[in-house]
């Protein structure tokens, strides 16, 4: 620490709050050799584990993995007494962490952050606190943890009360005496739920004002015995990196397997078994589209509701304990003696939904309907979550804009990963808003965040980077993927504090990155590993610039949205494609990434005959008088996986938008029917709709033939095989990354033989399984690029992605096509990967090529003169 200024103090780093994020933050940065300060309003360490200290509160994540892993001495020398360990033992630990590495040293406790200024000429933070002191630091880091502000409601006549008041969030460090005393709790979140069996058991009366009913199931808490303690001490190397590449942060995920798949005799025996095992994600875990499908998740919430009406007695108190929204959409809560707690005889329940609470008086509570007189009133109402802390900073970025302004209060909430905002430059938030901290164990999203950070500032040190800011375009491309992931599931659609439901007038929208820690992890590394990919800085005054200062999000690189779709593919984890078999590779499910399928007038399976057999063809007619002209269109897949269904999306937009008849066709797949029979189908199915025009709406005279990769190299070939049999005309070919050569001698090739979705192994696989031999390759009807001549061909449209290995194959037959006289329209989608015209649902430029594909054909169908 240096003092400059009037004896300012000047920091490397300033950290506000002493909870787990506080104090590691602050380990990495001493231990990085910079001058760092943390404040902290508590008198002591331990942030949610200080204030949270009221009765019944522990972790629901087991003690075992809610604790640091960065220590192996710590991991060690640590012992957990309990599956989930009380408040007072969390506390112990906190404080036996700031012992063991001296760390109060650097913290200043009692000490409120109030304001924090940006000084652009100087490139770093104004700080100040509650006595009007003022500090400087480089980099301002908030450590406020999300759950810290507060929530208490504004009840009219609350100064009145004559009664303790206490709120679960700010709990006194005195014991409370509820002994005999009349006592009532508003709220049953996670707080409420794990305090009323306890106060219930010393108060003479317990009255409980539930707004909102909850799920809840049995912690099964019980104490931890040796074994479990050493095993985990054994494997905790293997077990670190589970969490950390899990959903949630703890190592265990959820079972590839949906709801609906199973009997209700299968699932109530699973659930059960979950019941009895105990633990936050057990129940959720048996299946993968709980929280994510209305009808799975509907199995597990009656199957709590079922649970509730056994437990609790009195037929009354069970019917207003009945929750309804969908399950697993706010925190899952575990209890322990909850729902037991209503049969006691002390204990009642008032559904203030239906009796709202009017005001408080002198004595107690009054609701629409009656009054009851209290002695202690507990608000385990909540808090302000994820904003809510930042916001009672004033803090102020470039321009002196405030956070608040810049946020809109909430409404217009964008972040870069959760971890900086545009505007606020060298400022960190730790598990801040739109990050995946609040959905997951705490301890695994902390430690990432700050070891993330902890490396960020060391790398912007070594390089003599200051001012670093995340972009604008960066944190819009994160704000909307936070939105459209929690959109994926059933999270937004139901009034949380995840949403900012539970604060009068908070702007709504989902709170955190629902996409798992796992994935957000990866994608944090790959923004590093691309020299901070999203975020600018300056380079320092007199410093060498080494060509690393940033502009821009993704300039000439990838789309970020592509991007995004690689990383989750990556943490899905599945194996490469060429390790499984054919069946296997074919079970393989992307429905999610082209979107909702849009509505067609008319859908229609049908069976076609082909040589030697029948083929289905899908055939989708758009709205309006016939006849149309049809698209005969080819799904991609190396002629060894896909079918209709992967193409039914684009197959549906493409009817709609060209105004065309659009018939799929699920040729033969390889290696069970090799070359050249995908190739004898496509063409045979191209017939099939001219002789069967009148019959399915069409215009024989106006037919073109599209597809993508594989489904492209076909359509390549029906165009061929028409002109050399002599028809049928075709109008068109529409030609989608197409596969044009079995050879891999392309840059294109070189350049993404991997990481981009389609690899060179992928496709030698592909390959190998379509031709019978080396002699195939060679054959115009798979590698169209080597035939002799293209002239006389139909009019092309040829669309190619920058990171796809066969983007050159495809370029180089748009060129010979135009060198033969053909008209071509060739376009790159310089930013995209392999796939993209199927991935509408999330790509903004597979739909950008829809709708061009869709133009071209329109054009080229009013372009035929028919007679
Ligand atoms: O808060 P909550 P919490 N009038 O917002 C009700 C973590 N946590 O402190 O649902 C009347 O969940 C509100 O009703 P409604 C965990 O992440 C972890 O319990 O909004 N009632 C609800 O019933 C958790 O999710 C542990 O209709 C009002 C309750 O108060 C998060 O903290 C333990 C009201 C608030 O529930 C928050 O939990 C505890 C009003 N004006 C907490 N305002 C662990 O186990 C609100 N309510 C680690």
């Amino acid at each position: 620490m240096v003092e400059r200024q009037q004896n300012v103090p000047v920091f490397d780093a300033v950290v506000v709050g002493a909870g787990f994020s506080g104090l590691y933050m602050l380990q990495r940065l001493r231990e990085a050799g910079y001058s760092v300060r943390v404040y902290e309003a508590g008198e002591d360490v331990g942030g949610t584990w200080y204030w949270n200290r009221y009765p019944g509160a522990r972790c629901d994540i087991e003690s075992i993995y809610y604790n640091y892993t960065f220590s192996e001495e710590i991991l060690n020398e640590w012992t957990w007494s309990a599956r989930y360990a009380e408040q007072p033992e969390i506390l112990s630990y906190i404080n036996y962490v700031a012992d063991k590495l001296d760390l109060r040293r650097d913290i200043q406790f009692n000490t409120r952050i109030t304001a924090a200024r940006y000084n652009e000429q100087n490139c770093n933070w104004e700080i100040r606190m509650d006595d009007g002191s003022l500090v400087i630091a480089e980099y301002f880091i908030t450590a406020l943890g999300c759950l810290s502000a507060s929530n208490v409601p504004d009840l009219k006549g609350m100064d009145t009360f004559k009664g303790e008041m206490y709120h679960t969030g700010r709990w006194p460090h005195e014991e409370v005496d509820f002994n005999g005393k009349r006592v009532g709790v508003i709220g049953t979140g996670s707080s409420g739920i794990q305090a009323i069996p306890v106060i219930a058991k010393e108060a003479g009366q317990l009255t409980v004002f539930q707004r909102t009913p909850q799920y809840s199931c049995p912690a099964q808490n019980h104490p931890l015995d040796s074994e479990v303690i050493s095993q985990t001490r054994e494997n905790y190397g293997e077990l670190k990196q589970l969490m950390r590449y899990s959903m949630h942060g703890v190592p265990s995920g959820p079972r590839m397997r949906s709801a609906l798949e199973d009997s209700p005799e299968e699932r109530e025996r699973l659930y059960e078994k979950a019941w009895q095992e105990g633990g936050l994600f057990t129940l959720t875990y048996n299946y993968n589209d709980i929280g994510i499908l209305p009808e799975a998740t509907e199995t597990a919430a009656s199957f709590i509701r079922t649970k509730i009406k056994q437990v609790v007695q009195d037929h009354d108190t069970a019917q207003k304990l009945m929750p309804s929204y969908y399950y697993a959409t706010k925190r899952p809560i575990i209890d322990t003696d909850y729902f037991e707690t209503y049969n006691r005889d002390n204990v009642s329940l008032v559904d203030i939904k239906a009796d709202p609470i009017v005001e408080m008086t002198p004595n107690g509570l009054k609701t629409t309907n009656a009054e009851y007189d209290l002695d202690v009133l507990v608000f385990a109402t909540g808090f302000d979550a994820m904003t809510g802390p930042l916001f009672k900073i004033d803090i102020r970025g470039k321009n002196d804009v405030s956070l608040k302004q810049k946020w809109e209060d909430g409404a217009n909430l964008k972040t870069y990963l959760g971890l900086a905002t545009s505007g606020f430059p060298n400022m960190f938030m730790l598990t801040g808003p739109q990050s995946p901290s609040v959905l997951s164990n705490m301890m695994v999203s902390i430690e990432q965040h700050v070891d993330w950070v902890a490396d960020c500032i060391g790398y912007l040190r070594e390089h003599h980077l200051q001012a670093f800011e995340a972009t604008a375009e960066a944190e819009e491309f994160w704000s909307q993927q936070c939105a459209a992931i929690a959109d994926m599931s059933l999270l937004s659609k139901t009034d949380s504090w995840y949403m900012g439901a539970n604060i009068e007038g908070k702007p709504r929208g989902f709170l955190a990155f629902a996409g798992g820690v796992g994935l957000y992890r990866l994608i944090c590394d790959d923004v590093s590993a691309r020299g901070y990919e999203g975020f600018t800085s300056e380079l320092a005054a007199g410093a060498k610039d080494e060509g690393l200062v940033k502009e821009g999000f993704f300039m000439g690189n990838i789309d970020p949205q592509a991007w995004f779709i690689l990383k989750q593919l990556e943490s899905a984890g599945a194996p490469p494609m060429e390790q499984l078999t054919p069946e296997l590779a074919r079970m393989g499910d992307f429905s999610q990434l082209a979107g909702i399928p849009e509505e067609v007038a008319k859908v229609e399976n049908r069976s076609i005959p082909v040589p030697g057999g029948e083929i289905a063809v899908r055939i989708y007619t758009p709205a309006g008088e016939g006849p149309f002209p049809a698209l005969v269109y080819y799904h991609g897949g190396g002629w060894v996986i896909g079918n209709l269904d992967t193409v039914d999306v684009p197959c549906r937009l493409l009817a709609n938008r060209a105004g065309c008849v659009v018939v799929s066709v699920d040729y033969r797949l390889a290696p069970e029917h090799k070359f050249p029979t995908a190739a004898e189908d496509a063409y045979a199915a191209v017939k099939w709709v001219v002789e069967n025009a009148a019959n399915i709406g069409v215009d024989p005279e106006r037919i073109a033939v599209g597809g993508d990769s594989a489904g492209g190299n076909l359509a390549t070939v029906v165009a061929l095989m028409a002109r050399e049999e002599g028809g049928p005309a075709l109008a068109y070919q529409m030609l989608l990354y197409p596969v044009t050569n079995h050879s891999y001698d392309t840059d294109s090739y070189r350049e993404n033989a991997e990481g981009y979705f389609l690899t060179k192994n992928t496709m030698e696989w592909f390959w190998n399984h379509y031709l019978r031999d080396e002699q195939d390759g060679q054959n115009p009807y798979a590698s169209p690029l080597l035939a002799e001549d293209l002239s006389g061909l139909p009019p092309a449209l040829v669309i190619t992605a920058g990171f796809d290995p066969l983007r050159d194959e495809g370029e180089a037959y748009a060129e010979r096509l135009k060198a033969a006289g053909v008209p071509v329209e060739a376009t790159r989608y310089d930013g995209m990967i392999h796939g993209f015209f199927w991935m509408p649902g999330v790509l903004a430029e597979g739909n950008n090529a829809i709708n061009q594909a869709a133009n071209a054909l329109k054009q080229a169908f009013s372009s035929v003169k028919t007679v």
